[in-house]
């Protein structure tokens, strides 16, 4: 099998694994070509530190799908996640239509915010811009306040029983057409997980892990990374979410153990060898 390439759409945060920090090392672990677009470079995520820089990129980026698209190249997946401008929506947009092909699986993972609130540099504008650009995912991987924000819901008074956690996904799929991997599902006390509903299927399925600590800071970009590389080594949906949901649980004991801050994410590296197929 050649070796799959994804275009990674995400910000470049110099000092706390998040984005593409977390992005390149995880795809490059799971034998894909990752190639990296990135829509603002920071020196820290905006997630618990203080007068961190930002330098926006959204200049950069159709200069950079132009030379690409002068080169001809393919990707098997566009995957995005933090945008750094409201502009931005629009030109991931073009991007995705632009590059997008038969083969190709667009994952678009709506980074908006946590905890009911919208991250500090994401506008109300940007928000329902990403909802749209969402609609041209196969794949979205939202967490819960994500999910509130894309089905314009209340996050405090969402249903967190597995009825209500199933329901929720299954209305995010936009009539089943798009894959979707709701983050943060909790079917009972101790267990975290994602719930599922894969539209090749039809089939709404729970993954869960023990609970190990809240709040890890870039769990989610963990998570999409890892479910973004498993799908395109061939994993289901629900196997590629327990491949995510497994090696973040693995790393977030070896952060609790060795007592590191939260803020600087999961101590992913030393456990890069568990994501790699030696088949
Ligand atoms: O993990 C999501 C994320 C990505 N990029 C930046 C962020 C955050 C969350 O805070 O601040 C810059």
């Amino acid at each position: 099998m050649s070796t799959p390439r994804a275009a990674a759409i995400h910000d470049l945060s110099g000092f706390g694994r998040c984005s593409l920090t977390v992005a390149i090392p995880i795809l490059s672990a799971m034998g894909v070509q990752c190639c990296p677009l990135p829509t603002a470079f920071l020196s820290t995520h905006t997630g618990g530190f203080q007068g961190f820089t930002f330098l926006d990129m959204t200049e950069e980026l159709p200069r950079i799908a132009r030379h690409w698209k002068s080169l001809d190249l393919r990707f098997q997946a566009i995957y995005s996640g933090f945008l750094g401008s409201e502009r931005q929506i629009d030109i991931v947009a073009d991007f995705i239509r632009t590059f997008r092909n038969r083969d190709t699986i667009v994952v678009v993972d709506p980074v908006m915010g946590d905890d009911g609130r919208a991250y500090q540099t994401y506008t109300p504008a940007m928000c329902a811009g990403m909802c749209r650009l969402a609609e041209l995912a196969d794949v979205i991987t939202p967490n819960l306040t994500e999910a509130a924000f894309l089905l314009n819901r209340d996050y405090s008074a969402l249903d967190r029983s597995e009825a209500g956690l199933r329901r929720l996904t299954e209305e995010l799929s936009l009539g089943g057409t798009r894959s979707v991997a709701l983050t943060g599902a909790s079917l009972e006390v101790g267990k975290t997980g994602a719930m599922c509903f894969d539209a090749r299927t039809g089939r709404t399925q729970a993954v869960q892990t023990d609970f190990i600590v809240h709040p890890l800071h870039g769990t989610g970009d963990v998570f999409a990374s890892v479910l973004t590389g498993a799908l395109l080594r061939g994993r289901s949906l629900a196997e590629a979410a327990e491949q995510a949901v497994e090696f973040i649980r693995a790393c977030a004991v070896r952060t609790v153990e060795q007592d590191l801050p939260l803020r600087e994410g999961v101590d992913f590296e030393p456990l890069l060898g568990l994501l790699m197929d030696r088949s």
